[in-house]
């Protein structure tokens, strides 16, 4: 059967994702897109898709079973509480939500609804090298992780858009997300460090240096930097008690010549991860055509949120400050999502 998709925000990663829904995947068509640059929606739009108005017309349509959100990140509240008020199963790109307070509302919504709908877009639990490397920690062949070095490169940011707080609540969310899901973790505590300011980063807080305290003490060290010019350089090593496990460098091919030996770097997220998009959808249309989600959560999205709010106010309060988290609610115990995926396998 097809899955009917409406999608919400047809910038830079709405379109990617249209071209990967329409040309790469099967099982999924989209038949309507809105954004509220209309002629951009309209200019994106899929042969035979309807362009609506509004993402609540567009919600409501009885065309779209499943919603996909590219909007910015403050939209994101206001058409996750309308997908789930709908029924409607909805892929939400990062951040879930810019505060707690958001966060919380969307997980009662969810959480009244009775099951998950909501799958938020972690791409790089998706991506075969950080699997294969979670694979490796959790076979406690190192022994216990000790340490986790994340390297967060973009060559540039869009000038204008990007504010200063976005590399610690837009960017930092991804190094969150995965250490908590590598290390099998939580969060405990967040430290923020300004070096020696880039000046191609003009008023951005660029490079930052985050230590995330993890609660069993194993420490996170991550380098956010949105201006290196270079490329889009994502690194990862973890240290554990007998070894060490690290990421390989994309792509892996290494060119010798004339100039010597080198390796090609990724010019943007796209490229470096675009067979994780591919999968995290794979696993999505799964789900939403059973009507439910898998694999990054609400309750995730929660935890990367707490951590950007921990991050800002360790920067103003230049302190370490705790995160809190709430009980985990039922729906997002982790053995529910393993059902599912094992589902997934046995259909496949
Ligand atoms: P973008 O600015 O290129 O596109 C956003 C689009 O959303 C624009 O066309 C804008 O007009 C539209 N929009 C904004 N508010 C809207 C609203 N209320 N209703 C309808 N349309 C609205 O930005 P982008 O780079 O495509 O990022 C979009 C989202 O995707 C952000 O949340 C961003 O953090 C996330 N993102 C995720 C990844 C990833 O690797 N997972 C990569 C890039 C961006
Ligand atoms: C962007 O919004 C993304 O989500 C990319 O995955 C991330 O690496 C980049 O830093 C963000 O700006």
């Amino acid at each position: 059967m097809t899955l009917r998709v409406g999608l919400i925000g047809t910038g830079t990663i709405g379109r990617d994702h249209i071209r990967r829904l329409t040309h790469v995947l099967s099982g999924v068509e989209i038949v309507g897109v809105t954004d509220i640059d209309q002629a951009r929606a309209a200019a994106a739009a899929p042969a035979g898709a309807e362009v609506f108005a509004t993402p609540t017309a567009l919600i409501s349509s009885e065309k779209v079973q499943a919603v996909i959100i590219c909007s910015w990140g403050p939209a994101h509240e206001e058409q996750l509480l309308a997908c789930i008020a709908a029924g409607k199963p909805v892929f939400c790109e990062k951040p879930l939500v810019t505060s707690e307070a958001a966060a919380l509302r969307v997980m009662e919504a969810e959480v009244s609804f009775g099951s998950r709908l909501v799958q938020v877009g972690f791409m790089r639990r998706f991506d075969s090298d950080y699997r294969r490397l979670k694979a490796i920690i959790d076979c406690g062949e190192l022994g216990a992780p000790l340490l986790f070095h994340s390297v967060h490169r973009n060559a540039s940011v869009p000038e204008g858009l990007y504010t200063s707080e976005m590399p610690l609540n837009d960017t930092l969310v991804h190094d969150a997300d995965i250490s908590r899901w590598l290390l099998g973790d939580e969060i405990g505590g967040v430290e923020v460090r300004l070096p020696k300011q880039s000046r191609r980063g003009g008023d951005l807080r660029d490079p930052v240096v985050v230590l995330l305290h993890m609660v069993s003490g194993a420490l996170v060290n991550v380098e956010i930097s949105v201006n290196i010019a270079y490329g889009y350089d994502i690194r990862g090593e973890v240290s554990c008690e007998s070894g060490t496990a690290s990421l390989p460098l994309r792509p892996a091919t290494i060119i010798r010549d004339i100039h010597g030996v080198r390796q090609a770097v990724p010019a943007d997220w796209r490229e470096r991860f675009s067979d994780a998009y591919d999968q995290e959808f794979r696993e999505w249309i799964f789900a939403a055509g059973q009507g439910t989600a898998t694999g990054p959560s609400t309750w995730d999205g929660y935890a990367a949120t707490l951590v950007a709010d921990a991050a800002l106010w360790a920067v103003k309060n230049r302190s370490l400050e705790r995160v809190n988290m709430r009980d985990r609610p039922a729906i997002y115990a982790p053995e529910r999502d393993q059902l599912t995926q094992t589902s997934m396998k046995s259909a496949s």
